[in-house]
């Protein structure tokens, strides 16, 4: 197809609950919605995931905006679409911005899945029609921590995450994960230790956690190799696996055992396929990392959780987790712990045009 029209669509939503970890806490999520129209009206969404500050990627909401507008956008316009991989090439002459580029990356999958009349999953080959739900939790480990826990499982979800801060103590987190042995437990420390050290990651190893998230910086190759090293508990890289060329570096260095994927950050689908097929290459378990996002993005991440080496439940949690209000129709519902992936061409969600008019900031068409 030949790709006509360029929608943005800036929003801004507030969060149910504010979500904290030692970074920052987000209460508004600002983020950018990009439909993609073709000849023949078809049209494809995609969401770009960045924040509204770099509090956890270089790109943020506004840079991403002014790369699209600038950029990523001219450069695909009114130009023929034979299959959505060739667009990352279309944008190599800029450098970086894979949040900016996976906004489109996924559009054109969605574009593409819908003029071949195929679900996306299926389209990308997906073994799985059923995706485990996973929830992440945030705060201190009190009583509503365990209230929290509680509603989760209520709810169906056997995998919960749990941020580790500062304040997260192993004993109460350990007692914590014994009183719900039915849960899979993963822990997040979005780069903490890097300020604790080693010897304080250590003395997590053995709370029972099914893996650790992030423990150093996305630049602590040789720190994340020792905790690999000396930790029983699994090492999953979440904020070190920006591409393709990360990955490679993590199996070769030893630096994870797990990995976390974003295609939000990663630049898409088209380079969210390759991680996952050398993951396959290499037999090491890869899960859907969340962003906090909206049911656009979550249905991306949902159609690559059907593929076969997605072995480990992602962040998976319904609409109404986040959101008083999603801006897809139908929401995104857990039922029995899992979520069941639409038989409808493309990502099997549309948007809700009344919602997004109402979180709706800023809007831009581009012909
Ligand atoms: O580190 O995984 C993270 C949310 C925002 C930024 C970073 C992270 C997260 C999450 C996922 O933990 C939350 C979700 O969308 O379910
Ligand atoms: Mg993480």
């Amino acid at each position: 197809s030949t790709i006509k029209e360029i929608r943005l669509h800036r929003l801004s939503i507030p969060l149910k609950n504010p979500f904290s970890t030692h970074l920052q806490t987000v209460q508004e999520r600002e983020s950018i919605v990009l439909e993609m129209v073709d000849e023949t009206g078809a049209i494809g969404l995609g969401e770009c995931v960045a924040f509204s500050s770099p509090w956890y990627t270089e790109e943020t909401v506004q840079t991403c905006w002014d790369a699209l507008e600038n950029w990523l956008v001219p450069s695909i316009l009114n130009q023929q679409m034979t299959h959505p991989s060739t667009l990352l090439n279309r944008m190599k002459h800029v450098k970086g911005n894979r949040m900016a580029k996976a906004a489109i990356d996924l559009a054109a999958w969605d574009l593409f899945s819908k003029r071949k009349e195929v679900p996306l999953w299926q389209g990308i080959d997906g073994v799985r029609q059923e995706i485990d739900a996973g929830v992440v939790l945030t705060g201190a480990i009190d009583e509503s921590m365990y209230e929290q826990i509680e509603r989760a499982m209520q709810t169906g979800y056997k995998r919960v995450k749990l941020k580790i801060d500062k304040a997260t103590e192993p004993e109460a987190l350990e007692k914590l994960i014994r009183f719900y042995p039915s849960v899979s437990f993963f822990g997040d420390a979005n780069g903490l230790f890097s300020k604790l050290g080693l010897q304080a990651l250590q003395s997590f190893d053995l709370v029972g956690l099914t893996l650790i998230e992030q423990p150093f910086g996305e630049d602590e190759w040789a720190l994340h190799h020792q905790a690999n090293r000396r930790m029983k508990t699994p090492i999953a890289l979440d904020e070190s696996i920006r591409s393709v060329t990360d990955v490679e570096r993590m199996i070769e260095i030893e630096a994870g055992k797990i990995i976390v994927l974003k295609p939000g950050r990663v630049g898409g689908i088209s380079e969210a396929i390759q991680i996952h097929d050398l993951a396959v290459q290499h037999r090491i378990p890869v899960w859907i990392g969340g962003m906090i996002e909206l049911g656009i993005s979550k249905a991306h991440n949902l159609a690559l959780a059907s593929l076969s080496q997605m072995t480990l439940p992602g962040d998976f949690s319904a609409s109404n987790h986040f959101w008083h209000e999603d801006i897809v129709s139908p929401t995104i519902d857990v039922n029995n712990g899992t979520i069941t992936l639409s038989e409808k061409p493309g990502i099997g969600y549309d948007i809700d045009a009344e919602n997004i008019e109402k979180f709706r900031i800023d809007y831009r068409i581009f012909t």
